[in-house]
């Protein structure tokens, strides 16, 4: 390793810890405002939060992957800069409330989300659909393909797991265009979880099966939220494709203008988000990975999750927080 190497190296680690605070903020703030059937309010707050907490980092990050274009939203829009401005210059991408509806609903998995990658190495996807397969560490490459069959997925899911393909489940968004997609799991004989939202939460969860009962993310939803969940597997281990729906003239536009000239490419995890990655997410309602903000007498505590691709190293971090000014 030469020294510039190691100071890069040094500077994610610290990085690292210094994320977790920026996802704490921001699900603490979402949290206040669990269950109250406002989503607009609860992702204005942990916007807030998160914006805040952002700019006291040791970087010079852009925003590729944020709240909407600038014209849309006026706080950690698309190419906004953030951080102290002294520091690495990243790309960040983020969602302070992944799963606004959950948030308001108070149901399961809500969470705040970021991804910091050095620069020029996030995939700059337009807010349109992506067609998404996700699987967890542990199997060889090309077990599952995004243009095999689903019944050929989870047959090859199910023999590469040692198990039948009754004992596999697909989570899949609740959707009404996911209908053909449902009927033909459901012929295969495998169970599924439909979400109501949530699907980096969904992604993320087939990094642990044992513990969240999913093996295999199936489906589209937002492709910056595919981008986000192609962070975390980058820094577990794990399979994901994702392939972006452009399916009017206007989004191959749009998307071209992003940079993207192969509309029917498939971006395979290390597409998305290549280089160094470090991936922070807090719980912001309770989920089958991290547990929802908890709210005391005299401290809030907090569930996140912290990863980083260099090292794979998986950290769980459970806050007490007392200093209760602070939020
Ligand atoms: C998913 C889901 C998100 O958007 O990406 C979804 O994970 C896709 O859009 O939580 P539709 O709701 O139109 O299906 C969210 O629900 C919101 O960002």
């Amino acid at each position: 390793m030469n020294v510039a190497q190691s100071i890069v190296a040094g500077l994610d680690r610290i990085l690292t810890m210094e994320l977790v605070r920026v996802t704490e903020r921001a699900a603490v703030a979402a949290a206040r405002l669990r269950g109250r059937g406002d989503e607009k309010a609860a992702d204005q707050v942990a916007v807030d939060a998160m914006r805040q907490e952002l700019n006291r980092l040791a970087i010079k990050g852009t925003v590729v992957i944020g709240e909407g274009e600038r014209d849309e939203a006026p706080m950690l829009y698309i190419g906004e800069e953030v951080g102290s401005g002294k520091g690495p210059a990243v790309d960040i991408a983020l969602d302070p409330l992944e799963g606004t509806t959950i948030c308001a609903k108070n149901l399961p998995n809500a969470l705040a989300v970021i991804a910091i990658a050095e620069k020029g190495s996030l995939l700059f996807a337009p807010d349109v659909y992506m067609d998404k397969i996700a699987i967890g560490p542990g199997y060889a490459d090309g077990v599952v393909d995004i243009d095999a069959s689903p019944a050929e997925n989870i047959a090859s899911l199910a023999k590469a797991k040692g198990v039948p393909v009754s004992e596999i489940t697909a989570c899949i968004l609740d959707r009404p265009r996911h209908g053909k997609l449902i009927e033909a799991v459901r012929a295969t004989g495998a169970a599924i979880r439909l979400i109501g939202d949530g699907d980096v939460a969904g992604v993320i969860h087939t990094t642990d099966p044992d513990e969240t009962g999913i093996d295999i993310y199936l489906g589209t939803g937002g492709a910056p939220e595919g981008v986000l969940a192609a962070a975390a597997l980058r820094c577990t281990g794990g399979q994901m494709q994702g392939r972006l729906i452009l399916d009017t003239p206007e989004k191959v536009a749009r998307a071209a203008k992003m940079g993207i000239s192969d509309p029917k490419r498939v971006y395979r995890t290390q597409d998305m988000a290549r280089g160094d990655v470090l991936f922070a997410a807090t719980g912001v309602t309770d989920g089958n990975m991290l547990a929802g903000v908890k709210f005391g007498r005299n401290s809030i505590t907090t569930h996140t999750i912290v990863l980083r691709s260099s090292s794979r190293t998986v950290r769980e971090i459970k806050a007490r927080h007392q200093d209760l000014e602070k939020f």
